[in-house]
């Protein structure tokens, strides 16, 4: 029988009295201390779950010690964000299983899930289905997963994806502007999406400020990404003035 596991309980619990932010750690960019730190940090600041993941290097040893680290510095749940079927850590506690609906290359839509898939059940990682959409630029992550990234202007075509991700099973929708790009996703579409689905929207990249967070989730996002703004602060003190402001502009918002 198939049963919603903790995290993903987790999530629609809290959702229910408010907003989210989860703040994304790439082991490609952070070393396993600082990652425990920013954690630590995250936690005490009210930040509701930790995502690892890339699009480059974000495997083996080192994705482990990060993953490690975490866990041994909070009480996060630590949610995995595979850029491929590498991207599978035993230490974490669930893996947004993903597929690329916009990728031209069935590998992302299709081939790294069913490379992954048996690694997820072995070590008993709770999977969360997700459609996964690279909207313009897409940055790294569109290029190297091969995306047809959706007009910024098409927000149209947004909604259609995420429609179609949620009769497919998926049980949350992500809109993805890529890691560190200049803009986050646009309002409108953040709106045309949200007004046809009924599963949770998680939208990330290109989000850094307080008034960033605060629109995109008055725009409908459910969960609000953040990486570089985080993780390229600079120092911890510059980390956690950051992250207090983005965690206040997603607070703001009731859902
Ligand atoms: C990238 O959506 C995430 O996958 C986060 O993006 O690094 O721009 O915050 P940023």
């Amino acid at each position: 029988m198939l049963r919603i596991g903790k995290v993903e309980s987790y999530i629609h619990e809290k959702l229910e009295k408010e907003k989210l932010h989860f703040v994304l750690l790439d082991p490609d960019d952070v070393s396993p201390e600082t990652a425990g730190k920013l954690a630590k940090m995250s936690e005490e600041l009210g930040v509701d779950a930790i995502m690892v993941g890339g699009s480059t290097g974000a495997e083996g040893e080192i994705l482990d010690e990060v993953v490690k680290s975490i866990k041994e510095s909070s009480s996060l749940p630590v949610i995995l964000f595979p850029g491929s079927h590498g991207g599978v850590s035993k230490y974490a506690d669930a893996i947004f299983f993903m597929s690329l609906l916009n990728s031209r290359n069935p590998f992302f839509i299709t081939g790294a899930q069913a490379l992954g898939a048996f690694t997820v059940k072995r070590y008993g990682i709770e999977p969360i289905p997700m459609a996964y959409l690279i909207v313009e630029p897409g940055e790294t992550v569109g290029w190297v997963s091969d995306a047809k990234p959706i007009p910024r202007h098409k927000p149209k075509i947004a909604a259609a994806y995420a429609l179609a991700g949620q009769y497919m099973g998926m049980r949350l929708v992500y809109l993805e502007a890529g890691s560190g790009a200049p803009e986050h996703v646009p309002n409108d579409m953040i709106k045309a999406v949200k007004a046809v689905i009924d599963v949770p929207l998680i939208v990330g990249g290109g989000i850094r400020s307080y008034e960033d967070a605060k629109e995109v989730a008055q725009s409908g996002a459910d969960i609000i990404v953040t990486g570089t703004a985080i993780e390229k602060a600079g120092s911890l003190e510059e980390a956690r003035k950051r992250l207090e402001r983005i965690i206040k502009g997603v607070k703001e918002v009731k859902p």
